[in-house]
């Protein structure tokens, strides 16, 4: 092979995987990496990283771009802004989500959101289905046709009266997703319970957003994750837990990891850096700081941390559900509405990775590797996106490249999303990144965007990697046992 064979050279930097750092430059050709070597000439543009780390692009697998809530409230953020966002953050590709509302054709919201996405994104992108009405044309045809497609994965609620499937309608989910190799992500609190809560503090008028924090216990977490996890070993399927908030909740996954179920889960930066006082805010302005599950207390981000450090966690994701704080969002239904009618959600796709390397990686709480790992690697193993999520031939070059010690304080205008606020304002945050390339192409270049409007693909996502998950068989099901009842699935 030629040395000027290279579309671009990142030269002088020390690459980082989810397993390796060492000094080596990267040859990119037609997208991808076509070399790794301690030295490469050539290349059209040569990229110097020296004293940078190089590292694959981060895949940002918990995403609300242009999604209507159920209660029918816009995120701020289109696949415009949110991409710009996302890769300003360090990201080269996402996941968000394209959500069903209840007789919604899956079709048609698959279509919805290619309008929404193709023409805007910036970075790659894929989806993930939210599933609110399966009825029996969307589980055997419709979820069918869409991880056709590539779109392997769907987030169920066991919350909201709206969204909310019950046990029979998760139990239907998994089974379809399972016989198609499909993922179930699920956000898991306890419906009756939350409501009971949300009934007691109205009667007192405990409305203010600080009683968000209070209105969906903790033990509401751990009874739905533990439930969630009982459906999926009935019937042997994978699930993804989102979101993640409590210890208890993480101790759950833990243990039945451990057991061999094939099950995931995440955690998101804001459960690590805020606590139920930040709510607690005059008039307000706690709305900023409300999101489902709610933020915990120190002890509990102590806990989490632990599970991180332990592996309990296949990723931090950052949960983006940007929701402005004005009429548009957090007070759409009023400026002074009790906390039930506030938007649930807040932004922070661009500080994910920031946020994580400063706390994470600076504070010696996870090594650099494990922070690719939780960023990059693992997301594109589990959701099925073999050609990204690490620096090797072969691989798309999706790479960011980070200055690890420039130290910033945070503010709005570093987020570059369509916000008028951010929850890590006034943070001081070192290691950021400078420049991010998705598929060879330069989209954020020293903190310049560079990319144009709609240059992101969708990338069709192969089903879930289930390898050294031996699952678990309820002998009712298990057709060795012989009960003369053949109906697993
Ligand atoms: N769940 C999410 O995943 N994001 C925002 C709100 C919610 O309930
Ligand atoms: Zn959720
Ligand atoms: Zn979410």
């Amino acid at each position: 092979m030629s040395d000027f064979a290279f579309d671009t050279v990142i030269h002088g930097g020390t690459i980082v995987t989810a397993t390796d750092t060492y000094k080596a430059d990267i040859g990119i050709r037609d997208g991808r990496i076509a070399a790794v070597a301690e030295s490469l000439a050539g290349g059209t543009k040569r990229i110097d990283a020296t004293g940078r780390l190089v590292m694959p692009g981060g895949i940002e697998g918990h995403a609300h771009i242009a999604q209507e809530s159920s209660t029918k409230i816009m995120t701020a953020d289109d696949y415009y802004t949110g991409s710009v966002s996302a890769a300003f953050g360090g990201n080269s590709s996402f996941i968000p989500f394209a959500a069903q509302h209840r007789g919604q054709s899956l079709d048609d919201v698959v279509a919805i959101y290619d309008e929404r996405a193709a023409p805007n994104s910036v970075i790659d992108y894929s989806y993930h289905l939210i599933v609110s009405d399966p009825s029996p044309e969307v589980l055997e045809e419709q979820l069918p046709r869409a991880f056709a497609r590539g779109i392997t994965s769907f987030k169920v609620f066991m919350t909201y009266d709206l969204l909310n499937l019950g046990d029979g309608g998760m139990l239907d989910v998994l089974t379809v997703a399972k016989t198609h190799g499909a993922l179930t992500m699920v956000h898991a609190e306890n419906n009756d319970m939350v409501k009971w809560m949300n009934k007691r503090l109205a009667a007192k008028g405990l409305t203010a957003p600080k009683y968000h924090a209070i209105s969906r216990p903790e033990l509401a977490e751990e009874e739905a994750i533990n439930r969630a996890v009982t459906l999926a070993k009935l019937v042997d399927a994978p699930l993804f837990v989102v979101h993640v908030s409590t210890e208890a909740g993480a101790a759950i996954i833990r243990r039945e990891t451990q057991a061999g179920v094939k099950l995931f889960a995440e955690t998101c930066p804001q459960y690590l850096a805020l606590t139920r006082e930040d709510l607690d805010r005059p008039g307000m302005e706690g709305a900023k700081f409300m999101c489902s599950p709610p933020v915990r207390d120190a002890q509990t981000q102590e806990a989490l941390w632990r599970h991180i450090q332990a592996g309990t966690f296949m990723s931090v994701s950052s949960d983006h559900a940007p929701y402005r704080y004005d009429e548009t969002g957090k007070l759409f239904n009023g400026a002074d509405v009790p906390y039930p009618k506030i938007a649930n959600g807040m932004p922070g796709i661009a500080m994910r990775l920031p946020w994580l390397f400063s706390e994470g990686v600076v504070k010696g709480r996870i090594s650099a590797n494990q922070f690719v790992a939780l960023t990059s690697t693992n997301a594109a193993k589990v959701f099925g996106m073999a050609r990204k999520g690490s620096i090797a031939p072969g691989f798309d070059a999706d790479i960011a490249i980070w200055d690890p010690n420039e130290t910033r304080v945070v503010s709005l205008d570093d987020q570059h999303d369509n916000m008028d606020y951010t929850p890590f304002e006034g943070l001081t945050v070192t290691g950021w990144p400078r420049t991010v390339l998705n598929r060879g192409e330069l989209v954020v270049e020293e903190r310049e965007l560079v990319a144009t409007r709609g240059r992101g693909r969708f990338v069709a996502r192969d089903t879930v990697d289930l390898t050294g998950r031996p699952g678990y068989r309820a002998p009712e099901l298990d057709p060795a046992r012989n009960f003369g009842a053949d109906i697993a699935p």
